[in-house]
């Protein structure tokens, strides 16, 4: 295979140019209605949603491509059990202090609880049959999941980072995946946050050091690359 690589910072990416659809993976991080929609949990938190539904589009041409392509699409959800056996009580009591209870009653149904409709993948970037959904209890993918195991079984080396929150669950995984050996990009216009200031100082931290958790690159670069 002749090698690959994607326009990036702060180095091309694969940092090997081993990029092919059986070696790598896009994953779709939290792209949940409690996490983008109205009446969800970033919602009652008070945040701008227009920050966490940014990404949607750009998610949607870059999956459409990856998806074509054959690349691995694997998504998330962050939720918890009905009976919330697997919630922390801090992570509970935190939640309510800023008025959006996880497994408190919502206008999308129990926060942040599996089997509501605040917690499914928005119908835009719905999941389709054969795509593996992670369902995972706290911020990072590897956190009490399967997913390094699915990653290993099916040969993936590189993974494509998109989803929200950026500084949140995003960056975790990222680190995670980076610990395990992972070659790993994160898709700047793929991503979002409540906060701004947090999304750019979260691209920072990555691109410091070398590239201390691998790379960032826009879409349009990497469907750029693909095409
Ligand atoms: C948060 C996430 N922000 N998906 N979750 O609580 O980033």
């Amino acid at each position: 295979m002749p090698e690959r690589f994607i326009k990036s910072e702060p180095y091309a990416w694969p940092y090997n140019g081993d990029l092919r659809p059986q070696n790598t993976a896009l994953i779709i991080i939290d792209m949940q209605t409690d996490f983008c929609g109205v009446g969800g949990y970033v919602d009652k938190m008070g945040y701008d949603l227009s920050l966490t539904r940014a990404p949607i589009e750009p998610i949607k041409k870059l999956l459409a491509v990856m998806r074509a392509q054959g690349f691995h699409i694997i998504h998330t959800r962050e939720g918890h059990r009905p009976d919330l056996a697997d919630l922390p009580a801090n992570k509970r009591w935190r939640s309510r202090q800023i008025g959006a209870g996880i497994g408190d009653p919502g206008p999308c149904g129990r926060i942040l609880v599996r089997g509501e409709p605040g917690w499914e993948i928005i119908p835009d970037l719905a999941p389709l049959p054969g795509e593996p959904i992670i369902d995972k209890p706290g911020k990072g993918s590897f956190c009490a999941t399967d997913l390094e195991l699915m990653l290993r079984l099916r040969g993936i080396e590189n993974i494509v980072l998109t989803g929200i929150t950026t500084d949140v669950c995003v960056h975790t995984t990222m680190r995670e995946a980076n610990d395990r050996g992972f070659e790993c990009v994160l898709v700047e216009d793929c991503c979002g946050a409540t906060d701004k200031g947090n999304h750019d100082h979260a691209l920072k931290m990555i691109k410091m050091q070398g590239g201390v958790f691998g790379a960032v690159a826009t879409s349009a670069d990497l469907i750029g690359a693909l095409s």
